[in-house]
Formats: C-alpha cells, sequence, structure tokens
C-alpha cells in the first residue's frame, strides 16, 4: 500500500520513525534543514544519542531504504515530525510546522497522505491543511471535500520516551486522528507497517488533545509530588518516606518529587492548553508553575544549608565553602540537558557561591555555558572529597551506588531522595 514514505524532521522522534520503518523495508526518504544530520545520515550515522538507533540507522542507510536530503522529493505519504516550541510569553511557535507544511506543498500529489506527529496546539492539523490548501489550489483536502479529497490528512501523536524511542516506537499503542473516516483508516494503515500494539482512530481534535493531556497528567502528578515535598520538609516529615506509605493505599500512586520538571515535553506541552484556555485550565497552569518554582526552592535550601556550617564554624569564610552538584541532565542516565532544572540550580549555585563550585555529570564531557568561571566538571571521587555541601540533582545509577559512609561529614540537600 505505502512503498516510498517522506519523514519531514530527522530529530528525535523522526530519525527513529524513519529508519524503524526502512527496517521494515519501505523506501524512506528523511527531510531536514540540518545538512550536518542530513550527511551524518547518508553516511549511516546518527546525530542524536538513543539506545539502538545507530545499528537500525545504518543498516537502512546501506541496504537502501533510507535517504536523507535537504528538499522534499515526491512520497505516497508524508510524516512531519518537527519542533513545537514555544515563545517567551509561553504562547505556542508553530512556525516550524507551516514551513514544513509549505515545503512538501509542492511536491504533494493525488492520493499522497499527510500525517502531522508533532505535539501541538488544537487545531494545528486543521490549520496545517489550510496552509496546503493555500500553495496547491489545484488539489482537493478534507476540509473542501471530506472523504473524496485528493489529500488525506490526519494528525498521530508520538508518545515515545526518550532512551526508549525504538522499543516503545514498536510496542505503544497509538492514538490516530483523521481529518475524516477515510484519513484514520490510511494512517492506520501507515502505522501497521510497524506498530505491533494497538492503533486507535479518533478525530483530529480528539488526537491534538490526548497527547496534551498525557503530558499534562504526568505534569499535574509531579507537581502535586513537589509541593507535598515542601509541605513535608517545613513540617520535619521524610516526603519518600510518607509518599511509600501512602502508595500502600491501593487507589494512590504519587509521582516522585524532585528539583523541577525538565525535558522539551512535560515542561511544555501543558502551556498549549493554557494559552489556548487560559480562563480554564487552571489547575494545569498552577502545577506548571509549581514544578517551575521548585529550582528556586531547592536553591534557598542550599543557601540555608551554607548559612548553617558559617554558624556553625565561625572562623570559616564563606568563600572557603566547596559546594558539588551532582548531576546536570534533565533526568538519570541520559546526556539531554534540554530545560533541565538541575542544571539551572547548579548554574545558580556557582554564581552565589563565592567559593568552589564542583559539578559531576558522567554523560557529558564539557560544562555548558553559563557558569561562573573556574567551576569544575570532576569526578565522584574527587567531588565527595572535597566537598563541604553536595547537593543531589539527579538520580543517575552511579550516584545510588555512592557509600553512605563517604557521604557521613558532609551536609547534604538531597532533592531525590537518593541518600535518604
Ligand atoms: N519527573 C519527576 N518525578 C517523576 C517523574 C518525572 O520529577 O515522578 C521529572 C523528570 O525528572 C524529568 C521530567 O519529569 O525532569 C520529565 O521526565 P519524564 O520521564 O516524565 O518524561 P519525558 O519528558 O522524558 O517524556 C514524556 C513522556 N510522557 C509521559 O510519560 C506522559 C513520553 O511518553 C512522551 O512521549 C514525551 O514526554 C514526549 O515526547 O512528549
Amino acid at each position: 500500500m505505502f512503498n516510498t514514505v517522506s519523514m519531514v524532521g530527522l530529530g528525535y522522534i523522526g530519525l527513529p520513525t524513519a529508519a524503524v520503518l526502512a527496517s521494515r523495508k519501505i523506501k524512506v526518504i528523511g527531510v531536514d534543514i540540518n545538512q550536518h544530520a542530513v550527511d551524518a545520515i547518508n553516511r549511516g550515522q546518527i546525530h542524536i544519542v538513543e539506545p539502538e538507533l545507530d545499528i537500525i540507522v545504518s543498516e537502512a542507510v546501506s541496504q537502501g531504504y533510507l535517504r536523507a536530503t535537504t528538499k522534499p522529493e515526491p512520497a505516497e505519504a508524508f510524516l512531519i515530525a518537527v519542533p513545537t516550541p514555544f515563545m517567551g510569553d509561553h504562547e505556542p511557535d508553530v512556525s516550524f510546522v507551516e514551513a514544513a507544511a509549505r515545503s512538501i506543498a509542492p511536491v504533494l500529489k493525488k492520493g499522497n497522505l499527510v500525517i502531522l506527529e508533532s505535539t501541538s496546539p488544537v487545531g494545528t492539523t486543521e490549520q496545517m491543511a489550510e496552509w496546503l490548501a493555500q500553495v496547491r489550489p489545484d488539489l482537493s483536502f478534507p476540509q473542501q471535500k471530506g472523504d473524496y479529497a485528493d489529500i488525506n490528512i490526519a494528525y498521530c501523536p508520538e508518545r515515545v520516551l526518550p532512551g526508549r524511542v525504538v522499543h516503545e516506537l514498536v510496542h505503544n499503542d497509538r492514538v490516530i486522528g483523521g481529518m475524516t473516516p477515510n484519513c484514520s483508516y490510511r494512517a492506520k494503515q501507515l502505522y501497521k507497517i510497524f506498530v505491533e500494539a494497538e492503533c486507535i482512530a479518533t478525530n483530529v481534535r480528539t488526537a491534538e488533545m490526548c497527547k496534551l493531556t498525557e503530558n499534562s497528567f504526568r505534569d499535574v502528578n509531579i507537581a502535586f509530588a513537589n509541593e507535598l515535598s515542601i509541605i513535608c520538609d517545613k513540617l520535619g516529615i521524610s516526603v519518600w518516606e510518607l509518599i511509600t506509605l501512602a502508595n500502600r493505599h491501593p487507589r494512590v500512586n504519587i509521582l516522585q518529587p524532585g528539583p523541577g520538571v525538565g525535558g522539551h515535553c512535560i515542561a511544555v506541552d501543558p502551556w498549549f492548553i493554557v494559552s489556548k484556555n487560559p480562563e480554564e485550565a487552571r489547575l494545569i497552569r498552577v502545577a506548571r508553575e509549581v514544578n517551575d518554582s521548585k529550582p528556586n526552592w531547592v536553591l534557598s535550601k542550599v543557601r540555608q544549608a551554607m548559612a548553617e556550617i558559617l554558624m556553625a564554624h565561625p572562623e570559616r569564610r564563606a568563600s572557603s565553602l566547596k559546594l558539588a552538584c551532582f548531576g546536570l541532565t534533565f533526568k538519570p542516565d541520559i546526556d539531554d540537558l534540554r530545560e533541565s532544572p538541575a542544571l539551572e540550580i547548579a548554574r545558580e549555585i556557582s554564581l552565589l557561591n563565592p567559593g568552589a563550585t564542583l559539578c559531576i555529570e558522567p554523560n557529558i564531557n564539557n560544562l555548558p555555558e553559563g557558569f561562573r568561571i573556574g567551576t569544575q566538571l570532576c569526578d565522584v571521587e574527587y567531588a565527595l572529597e572535597n566537598a563541604d555541601i553536595v547537593i543531589l540533582l539527579v538520580d543517575h545509577k552511579i550516584f545510588k551506588e555512592i557509600p553512605a559512609n563517604k557521604l557521613t561529614y558532609k551536609t547534604i540537600v538531597d532533592t531525590r531522595g537518593l541518600w535518604r
């Protein structure tokens, strides 16, 4: 049914999807504006970090099923997975979707299927159909001719977890929102090429909202845990013990508090609901605010720890204090620093601390910008030998393995409950 598919956007979602499709012996033309990414893929290499992806891409390219280009070419189906960030005022920026739609419009042919996968505010797919129709008045679209249109259009959100993308692409259920029933039917046929789980059809707006709902649900639940951690700190209760006990109730399942919420999804997507429904989305907005303000609370705990040491040791100067930040990534055991609260906190610590700041992040080789000059990236042993205050920001596996006796004489600010 589909011999040639074009994947527009070859990032964290597009490249794995293109490679998995190609591994099912579909000819895949990958399109990206990033020449460096295109060149790397055509050499059979990858420009992002994701387990298992390198092997699939290199095989797909060497067998001739996957090829990348910067200029769209004709295909039977087009999948769009481009970034949808938000702007300074939390308003969604769908300009990459518009650019992608306008770039494929000239090569569209009667019978083509166009699917948007990018996380998008409700209404974006219909807007995309309008952009396509503007460029191609010679073709008919679902908003004009329904099931009899020349072009089929659907929204099908990605839902894969970074670090498990290749597995989840195949094994997660897919929600498929066609602009018409025929659009859904055709999109379903496409996903069935590689999805072994269920593909469930709905309408386009429900599918768009479904993706936003999933990530907002998680954000609200993490905000609940983060708020609890602040309340428990005031009350002298261990939030970690409290959550373990409360979760013994058969209908309670509280998530884990941390230094805040990071990444390019959960910290962003709820704003797509809030910006369209500012009056109604009250809980969703407050959850965002609770999670966004958690780094400041952690910083206040660090300041408090510094003050307590100086009070207990009046002979010491503030500039003699050494602080060690354990972890910079947005979640454990990955190298991704995007929207990372740990990174934000570590930077601020380096700026507020008159003494030395050490950072321990086994998944990167160089400190990113924004730290006070002199801030050092070092290993666990060096940090534990030298630091007065250790601040646990990311629950990387190797930090879990630190023996308790190495932490005995340290002042600890543990945002993950790893060393409780
Ligand atoms: N976090 C906590 N406490 C928790 C769970 C997570 O503080 O109990 C924090 C993490 O440390 C991290 C942030 O939340 O900073 C987000 O991490 P995550 O593992 O919850 O999610 P992401 O951003 O890696 O991926 C999410 C997933 N969505 C859901 O689980 C509902 C994934 O399935 C989506 O495909 C992805 O967003 C996306 O692309 O939208």
